[in-house]
């Protein structure tokens, strides 16, 4: 049985946040509105209410979460560089005090001894972008590779690798298809130019990137597919959200194609949005890394409205279920990586995970402490399971656990705990919990059975 303490010498540990959901000071420093505080300010678009206003106030507080971190022993930290904190609106004048604050950041966590990897969007789009279209314009795409330029110059020197976006696919179908999160556009099959245009971006702004000489990486959500049955229809129905879910995601990145959606009867060029070009710059760009964020696998059916989606969504039964309902199924962790090894072969780059985690209904005990052993037992669970991947020759370099702090949970507000340190969001009180410790200790056993 494969082990985590048999992940390979040099392995990265890390924990991974993203702006919007802890940084706070929304109206701070000359920061420009996002998607997010238009959205979360409407009426029912969140549960209770809740907002980014104040989340973690990790903008205040970042030096005692670098020391949570240094107690931690994390190799590497990824958080999300919020873009209209650098360039309010998008476009046009860059905000210094902004880039100041990433600046004091990578270097509180250089002082520390943990290695920064910032994404470059993780779903809080300027606002005035998102009046001019969002990802539905292709103008986003261009305006993205300026940030990451911008980005870059500033603290290039100190970072060695990037993460261009995260999730593209739930920020396409949540935000544009669904309507569920920012910008709240309910658009369904009208919504594929959203994913075109973040590709894109991710393409032009990698060239960007690459030509200074840095490592590149995309932070992909994806699932391994099951099929309800054997039944013909069932595994067509797989295989029509494996491409919507999964390759259309990677197909481009890794091979400059995008897989056939005739089922969604969606033309090749995703609703006039794709140009000749475009797909040698998304995939001609190159990738250092694969970020894969895996929570639980999808097992989908046939659909049983024969006018809507070529898919219905199946329950997975008899597995246990996070606070937040999700399936917990660590062994998809392996079948998900060996998948991508024998899909892709020698076009898949090393894969790195950039968010495994689970919400756990965690409250502090009256001795102060935090006994979180579901998500004791789903971490040691998956990285069993990324072990067992990496004994079948799946090439992955590190382990980002989502998350650090508890934090905002987009349109479940602060009801979903993901944290390995407990966040009273009363107080702003931390409190590390059991995960910690056992995160601590893994990290320290693992590098003394290396000699590091
Ligand atoms: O909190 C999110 C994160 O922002 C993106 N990936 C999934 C996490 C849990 O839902």
């Amino acid at each position: 049985m494969a082990n985590r303490r048999d992940l390979p010498a040099g392995f990265q540990w890390g924990a991974a946040t993203a702006a919007y959901q802890v940084e706070g000071a929304v109206a701070e420093d000359g920061r420009g509105p996002s998607i997010w505080d238009v959205f979360a300010a409407r009426p029912g678009a969140v549960r209770d209410g809740h907002t980014g206003e104040l989340a973690c106030d990790h903008y205040h507080r970042y030096g005692e979460d670098v020391e949570l971190m240094r107690g931690l022993g994390l190799d590497g930290y990824r958080f999300s560089i919020a873009w209209p904190r650098v360039r309010p609106s998008g476009s046009g004048a860059v905000n210094k005090a902004g880039l100041d604050f990433y600046d004091r950041l990578v270097d509180e966590l250089l002082a520390a001894g943990i290695t920064p990897l910032p994404t470059l969007f993780h779903w809080d789009l300027p606002q005035a972008l998102e009046d001019g279209g969002g990802w539905l314009a292709r103008d986003t795409a261009y305006r993205f590779a300026e940030y990451a330029r911008i980005v870059v110059d500033r603290l290039g020197d100190r970072v060695p690798a990037w993460i261009t976006l995260n999730e593209p696919f739930v920020h396409m179908v949540y935000g544009y298809a669904l309507g569920v999160h920012a910008p709240g556009r309910a658009l369904m099959l009208d919504a594929l130019p959203a994913a075109h245009h973040q590709l894109l971006g991710h393409g032009l702004a990698a060239a960007v990137l690459r030509e200074r000489g840095h490592q590149v990486l995309i932070a992909n959500n994806l699932t391994p597919v099951w099929s309800a049955s054997e039944a013909v229809a069932d595994v067509a129905a797989a295989a029509a959200y494996d491409a919507l879910h999964n390759r259309l995601f990677t197909d481009p990145l890794l091979l400059g194609r995008y897989p056939d959606l005739s089922a969604y009867g969606v033309a090749p060029d995703l609703g006039g949005s794709v140009r000749p070009g475009d797909l040698e710059l998304i995939a001609g760009a190159g990738l250092d890394g694969l970020g894969v964020n895996y929570y639980n696998p999808t097992r989908i059916a046939a659909p049983t409205e024969p006018a809507g989606l070529p898919f219905a969504e199946a329950e997975i039964e008899g597995v246990p279920r996070t606070a937040f309902g999700w399936p917990v199924v660590p062994d998809g962790l392996r079948e998900l990586l060996v998948g991508l090894r024998d899909r892709y072969g020698t076009a898949l780059p090393p894969i790195t995970i950039t968010e495994n985690g689970c919400s756990v209904d965690d409250r502090v005990a009256a001795d102060g402490t935090v006994h979180d052993q579901p998500r004791i037992d789903y971490l040691a669970g998956h990285l069993d399971a990324l072990a067992a991947a990496v004994a079948q020759g799946v090439d992955v370099r590190g382990y980002y656990t989502w998350s650090l702090l508890d934090n905002y949970e987009w349109a479940e507000g602060y009801h979903q705990r993901f944290g390995l340190v407990h966040v009273d969001f009363a107080t702003q009180r931390r409190t590390p919990k059991a995960s910690y410790g056992w995160y601590r200790d893994l990290m320290t056993a693992h590098r003394v059975s290396h000699g590091r």
